[in-house]
């Protein structure tokens, strides 16, 4: 593998990790999704409900895919095979980042504030440093919004761990 790939799927592998356990198991995505719930501020039950069973595809896609040995985790070595044939992956994230849109913009003008975005982002596990430069790479108004739309796509590109060179890496100072 190379060595920026290598960087990238061993990145997303700790932030879906959110137990810290070293695996990927139901529990991490439980925990996700309790914290991003517990953030979306503005948003109903039925939004925090599809986002709930977001991240529980989110889970049951990686143990289909992933978990080669079947011990019902997947462990780093074998998220790594996430690489072969990341499309596999594509609707999953999809679903994962439009959910994710849902509760960071519960007035639904397409736009999102900086602090609702700084509490989701954080909640899924990102460092606020880079969720800032994230944010003003983004050129937000005069109000301090963004588009909600080029958010989801940087979290699509974002989970993909083919792509390279993309708005979103400025997450990756937490490395
Ligand atoms: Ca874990
Ligand atoms: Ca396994």
């Amino acid at each position: 593998m190379q060595p920026e790939v290598l960087h990238r799927v061993t990145l997303i592998f700790n932030l879906l990790d959110a137990d810290g356990s070293g695996s990927l198991a139901p529990d991490d995505f439980e925990l996700m999704s309790a914290r991003v719930s517990a953030a979306a501020t503005g948003s109903g039950d039925a939004a925090k409900s599809a986002a709930h069973a977001a991240f529980r595809r989110f889970w049951t896609t990686l143990a289909a895919e992933l978990d080669a040995d079947g011990d019902g985790v997947v462990s780093f070595e074998e998220f790594s095979a996430c690489v072969l044939s990341p499309e596999r992956f594509d609707e999953t994230i999809a679903d994962f980042a439009d959910s994710l849109a849902t509760l960071g913009d519960p007035d639904g003008d397409g736009l999102i504030e900086r602090p609702l975005f700084l509490a989701l982002m954080t909640a899924i596990g990102f460092d606020p440093a880079g969720i800032n430069a994230l944010f003003d790479a983004f050129e937000p108004t005069e109000a301090d919004e963004i588009s909600v739309a080029s958010w989801t796509q940087a979290i699509k590109d974002y989970y993909a761990p083919d792509k390279a060179g993309i708005t979103a890496d400025l997450l990756v100072t937490n490395a």
